[in-house]
């Protein structure tokens, strides 16, 4: 499975193809509905202002209303980029922003909403994760839920995943909801902006996804969750917490009834376990403030940096379906792969059930 994105985000478009999908997938434009409105800006005061349809054009690779096997091209029109916004900022490189690199890299760079380095480029991530998620569940009955486990400083009392799509902020605790309303409209009336975490879990992976040393599932995992803008670590299992446990304390000890714990995430060796694979993301805080600071433009001046227009004070709270769309991709390519060098195999020896939380 190959995916690659395309357009920028003051563009007229944004899309994506995805290469090397199995035929007979049922897919409607109505199925990337969901996810997208789940990433979408414009919902809630906590995120920008602006307002996209984010309708999605099927392009090829569906015939009939299910797909071929050839190339599945997707496509979203922008309709409302406000340009003008970055007119003040197009010379200038913002602290902590993309501008810098992309300058320094090519020499020419699309001011307008950052081009290819705003978040607007992951609606076609999570566009491309509706078909792996779909398959994955149709084919494998695998489940992909995440969630906001930080806010900046705030984390949960308590993770009830039952109550994450019942609140703005996907937050595993609805009795703290109030409380992150009074944080959120703290910061953003103080101009800055803050970062978070975004965990999610994988229910339903059988054992035996993934290689033991080039192309690890664990290895792919991170390097597609660290692929999204504004990503600044990936955690699988117990992650660097792992580094002040002892290894009678890590080893997830097993009985034919099933592991004791899952510290290891859900992958061994490189390889799924059939435990729940859990993956940790961190997003730093977003670069376009209101709040003035020096810096230097692209003549080499010192000049005051502010970023003015629609911008999100925590990107992380709309990551959730991106984080999600990223394991999903990994996992559906892992599983063709498996099946392609294994076939069956892995079905025939004896399961340890996975840890019930
Ligand atoms: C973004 C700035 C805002 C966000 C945008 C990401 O847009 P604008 O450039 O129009 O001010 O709304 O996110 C999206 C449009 C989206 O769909 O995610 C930025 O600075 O990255």
């Amino acid at each position: 499975l190959r995916v690659t994105t395309f357009g920028e985000s003051h563009g007229p478009a944004i899309g994506c193809v995805v290469d090397g999908c199995p035929p007979g997938i049922a897919l409607a434009p109505e199925d990337f509905r969901r996810d997208l409105d789940r990433r979408a800006t414009g919902k809630t005061r906590h995120t920008s202002a602006r307002r996209e349809a984010d309708d999605i054009e099927i392009l090829s690779g569906v015939y009939e209303g299910v797909t071929t096997g050839t190339p599945i091209g997707l496509l979203i029109r922008n309709t409302d980029a406000r340009s003008q916004d970055y007119s003040r900022i197009a010379e200038q490189f913002r602290p902590g922003h993309a501008d810098y690199t992309y300058w320094q890299k090519y020499g020419i760079r699309d001011p307008r909403g950052g081009g290819r380095s705003s978040a607007r480029e992951t609606t076609m991530r999570v566009a491309a994760g509706v078909i792996a998620k779909k398959w994955l569940a149709e084919r494998h009955g695998v489940r992909i839920q995440g969630w906001l486990s930080q806010l900046g400083t705030v984390t949960p009392a308590a993770t009830d995943l039952g109550v994450v799509e019942g609140n703005p902020f996907f937050w595993p605790d609805a009795a703290q909801v109030p409380e992150l309303e009074a944080y959120m409209d703290a910061l953003r009336k103080s101009g800055d902006s803050v970062g978070a975490r975004v965990d999610v879990v994988a229910e339903g992976v059988p054992p035996g996804w993934g290689a033991p040393i080039y192309g690890k599932l664990d290895a792919e995992l991170a390097a597609a969750l660290m692929s999204i803008n504004a990503v600044k670590g990936v955690e699988i299992g117990d992650g660097f917490a792992s580094v002040a446990q002892t290894g009678s304390e890590h080893r997830d000890v097993a009985s034919p009834a099933g592991f004791e714990s899952n510290h290891a995430g859900g992958v061994l060796g490189g390889i799924s376990s059939g435990q729940d694979l859990r993956c940790s993301v961190a997003f730093k805080p977003t670069s376009s403030l209101r709040l003035p600071t020096d810096g230097v433009d692209i003549h080499g001046n010192v000049v005051e940096i502010v970023t003015t227009g629609r911008h999100d004070p925590c990107v992380g709270i709309r990551a959730i379906p991106i984080c999600e769309a990223m394991v999903a991709l990994v996992l559906m390519d892992q599983a063709m792969r498996h099946r392609a060098q294994c076939g069956d195999v892995g079905d025939v020896a004896p399961r340890i059930p996975a840890k019930k939380r």
